[in-house]
């Protein structure tokens, strides 16, 4: 690793502040210390970087580009300090300059270049394919604007403007003589018995260069994120007649490609400049490799030897055609030839089965803004019909006057893979079972997590407690967490698990009482749902128990409580009215409940604004209870389940996604499972009177929709919530009410199992020893594999 001493990180440190800031110590704000350290860090990275780089050329090795157009990747500083083993010494270094390392690090904007899972995955697969030695580059788009800031107003929400990049980033490296000419529109000339693009509008995509360094500064990668400059000059005619406005147009016209992150999380919106993000991110990232391969030497032919490409859902899936494109067109490739060859590098993985979020475009957007890439999807389609005579008429990319782009990326891809065993299944047997028919190539690969991350840097008195019993290299051998298997039956180890866990708790809950100003126990049961607000994801079921609850307990005030703090987190998309009253409801329950006397200690509803990847660091360590309780077949994967398992949160859950792999490898009996099957919602949802039924079967699910609907939660507007109850009854197609009294039963056998300490210290303990197969090494591995064909380099 680094033979760095403390004096010396503060001279590098010291030397920053001087020559790179241009600060005397005595002037030095928070920001200046946080740049300076910052700095002195990265020179630490770029030694491996520049090694692993030159590795990479000299061996010829493969390399992988992973294509996305969300990195969620949030802080860097600590979790740098931590992959190249300088925390501790980076901590006492600004001890040493009178500065506080966790008000420094505290001091870094989340980068929040994505909205939920995908993005994070995305994140966490970089710093694992550095951790294991993978060659990489990860591309995606440089956002001015990541995901919005959530406010609550009177518990609505409301959505800010983010705005990371107005400080300094420290980690990047701009790439000015990196850069690529975008074109979009136009029209199609034949020269020379050639089709010939002639775009009508051109941005310049220019580079922004991350280094990302694995566990113990091994290897280390880069993720390249593009940002949209004009390729017209400053209009300086238009300027000098006194049009100042009118002569800075190109430039903030080409800017608005790289402006802003959609803040959709599946719900695609078939909008013009989400098209051209998604073709911006692509054709800049085709045109660098195929100028990194060609600078090799190499022949074309060979492309799919030294190069694979991973597109993260449809959002890239436009690389097919446009590899097709630049072969062709460029390289003057035939055309079955360089569909063999970009079929050959491509994979594509799949995120989601909601209809809503399966990308289509109308061919008269998708023609108009790449006309070239039209034809040349016609001609995949013609290509893949005469290939497969025995296609069933429907299956194809252009359907009713729209390109889909699911087909679109599985037609050309080699390996298409879900993201959880039960997922990989269904998008087999429901999604494209039939272009599986005509040629096999579906896989799974279920997610994971960064230990690194999600444990040793957001749990240090767990980690901490780990390391003392199994002593160090867990972190990258994650299996190695079994061996904790043999301590849950002894005493000390249980209480020192307990201990760490009870820390993490406090130190929460003067966070909470900091920023919600409401005052919770560290002895109740945290109970914890953080994700993107969606109705399948079912916050909705979460809050109807709680009111069950509440209820129970006005109703009987004297009976043994198990003390609870529910916490959620999470935001809605801006358009999405269903998933912000859901938001709103949470927040009316929780002013009430909160202030009711009679309730106490018993029942707390906290919901933190702006959930972000900071917020679940400091939530995730301090769980004990982890709600995965979405409708059965709808989530595809969740990662979120992994994290607070690792930590030592057992899960109350449905059988959905990874849920089905955490229940297997941590046993029934460390894991509060109930709801209906994934095959059981089918027929359930076909009875039109499921949820009349599930209502009148249930006395207290009534009296909880009777208690919203008479305004007990908004008594300023009674009928706020009148749709909401009625959809309940009449339109639930997630199933609350047919889950709500399974559900109900789950959470009194969580409240009996944490009245036994002793027991649930056992089962928490459990939870963290059975996590190992959740590292995304295991999954990142597992693409190398199957998909990739590529080994380490280390
Ligand atoms: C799944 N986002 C999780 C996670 O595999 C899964 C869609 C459209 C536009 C923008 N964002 C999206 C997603 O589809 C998404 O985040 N999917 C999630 O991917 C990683 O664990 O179950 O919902």
């Amino acid at each position: 690793m680094t033979d760095l001493t403390a004096p010396q990180l503060k001279a590098d440190i010291l030397r920053h502040l001087t020559y790179t800031l241009g600060k005397d110590a005595p002037h030095a704000s928070r920001y200046d210390w946080r740049m300076a350290l910052s700095f002195a860090i990265r020179d630490r990275i770029v030694e491996p970087w520049f090694a692993s780089t030159r590795k990479t050329w000299e061996t010829g090795h493969k390399r992988v580009y992973y294509l996305s157009m969300e990195f969620l990747i949030g802080r860097l500083l600590e979790d740098a300090t931590i992959n190249l083993g300088l925390r501790d010494l980076a901590e006492a270094a600004m001890g040493d300059l009178g500065q506080d390392f966790r008000a420094i690090v505290e001091d870094e904007p989340d980068a929040a270049l994505g909205n939920g899972g995908l993005g994070r995955l995305a994140a966490c697969f970089m710093e694992s394919m550095a951790t294991v030695g993978c060659p990489a580059y990860g591309y995606g788009i440089r956002y001015e604007h990541g995901l919005f800031r959530q406010r609550f107003e009177q518990g609505r929400q409301v959505e800010a403007p983010e705005d990371w990049l107005t400080q300094r980033h420290p980690w990047e490296f701009e790439r000015p003589e990196a850069a690529y000419t975008i074109g979009f529109k136009g029209h199609l000339e034949t020269r020379a018995g050639r089709e010939v693009w002639v775009p009508g509008e051109t941005v310049l995509a220019e580079a922004y260069d991350t280094p990302v360094i694995g566990w113990q500064g091994k290897w280390a990668n880069t993720l390249r994120l593009w940002s949209a400059k004009s390729t017209t000059l400053f209009d300086l005619d238009r300027f000098n007649r006194g049009d100042y406005a009118a002569a800075a147009e190109p430039e903030a016209l080409a800017r608005t490609l790289s402006r802003v992150l959609y803040p959709d999380d599946t719900t695609y919106q078939g909008k013009e400049l989400r098209l051209k993000q998604e073709f911006f991110l692509t054709s800049a990232a085709l045109q660098d490799i195929l100028r990194r391969f060609t600078a090799g030497g190499h022949a074309l032919r060979d492309l799919p030897k030294h190069v694979a490409i991973q597109m993260n859902d449809t959002h890239p899936a436009i690389a097919g055609p446009e590899l097709i494109r630049l072969l062709v067109d460029d390289h003057g490739m035939e055309f079955s030839d360089a569909m063999e060859t970009a079929r050959a590098c491509l994979g594509y993985t799949n995120h989601t089965l909601l209809p809503e979020a399966l990308e289509r475009w109308a061919t008269y957007t998708f023609g108009n803004i790449l006309p070239r890439h039209m034809q040349i999807v016609e001609r995949i389609d013609g290509w893949h019909r005469e290939t497969y005579p025995s296609r069933p008429h429907w299956v194809g990319i252009v359907k009713h006057h729209e390109v889909r782009m699911g087909e679109l990326a599985v037609i050309m891809s080699h390996k298409v893979n879900g993201v959880s065993a039960l997922h990989s299944d269904l998008v087999k047997k429901n999604l494209f079972s039939e272009l599986e028919a005509l040629h096999p190539r579906i896989v799974n690969q279920t997610n994971g997590v960064t230990p690194r991350r999600w444990l040793k840097m957001c749990n240090r008195p767990l980690a901490g407690l780990i390391t003392e019993t199994l002593g160090d290299g867990w972190e990258s051998d994650l299996d190695r967490l079994r061996g904790l298997e043999p301590h849950v039956g002894d005493k000390g180890f249980l209480k020192a698990f307990g201990a760490a866990k009870r820390q993490n708790k406090v130190a929460l809950a003067g966070w909470i009482k900091d920023h919600c100003g409401v005052s919770v126990s560290a002895d109740a049961l945290f109970d914890v749902q953080v994700k993107r607000v969606h109705e399948y994801k079912r916050q909705l079921l979460n809050i109807l128990d709680t009111i069950a609850r509440y209820h129970d307990i006005r109703q009987n005030p004297g009976a043994t409580w198990v003390p609870r703090v529910k916490i959620f987190g999470g935001k809605a998309a801006p358009g999405y009215a269903v998933a912000k009253e859901i938001i709103h409801l949470i927040n009316d329950v929780a002013q009430v409940v909160n202030n009711d006397p009679v309730v106490g200690d018993r029942l707390k509803v906290v919901y933190p604004e702006n959930y972000n990847v900071s917020l679940a660091e400091r939530l995730i360590p301090a769980a004990d209870l982890s709600e995965q309780i979405s409708t059965a077949g709808k989530e595809a994967s969740g990662t979120g389940n992994m994290k607070f398992m690792m930590n030592g949160a057992p899960t109350i859950g449905t059988l959905d996604g990874a849920n089905v792999e955490i229940l297997q490898e941590v046993g029934a009996e460390n894991f509060f499972l109930f709801g209906l099957t994934a095959e059981e919602v089918g027929p359930r949802r076909a009875n039109p009177d499921h949820a009349r039924d599930a209502i009148l079967a249930s006395q207290s699910l009534q009296d909880v929709l009777q208690m919203i609907a008479e305004g007990r939660f908004s008594p300023e507007d009674p009928g706020r919530y009148h749709q909401l109850v009625h959809r309940v009854w009449h339109h639930d197609y997630f199933l609350v009410a047919s889950d709500f009294e399974a559900y109900r039963t789950a959470q009194a056998e969580v409240d009996r199992a944490y009245a036994d300490q002793a027991r649930w210290l056992k089962m928490a303990a459990l939870n963290t020893a059975r996590s190992g197969f959740f590292s995304s090494d295991r999954t990142i591995r597992g693409y190398m594999k199957d998909i990739w064909n590529v080994t380490s380099a280390l």
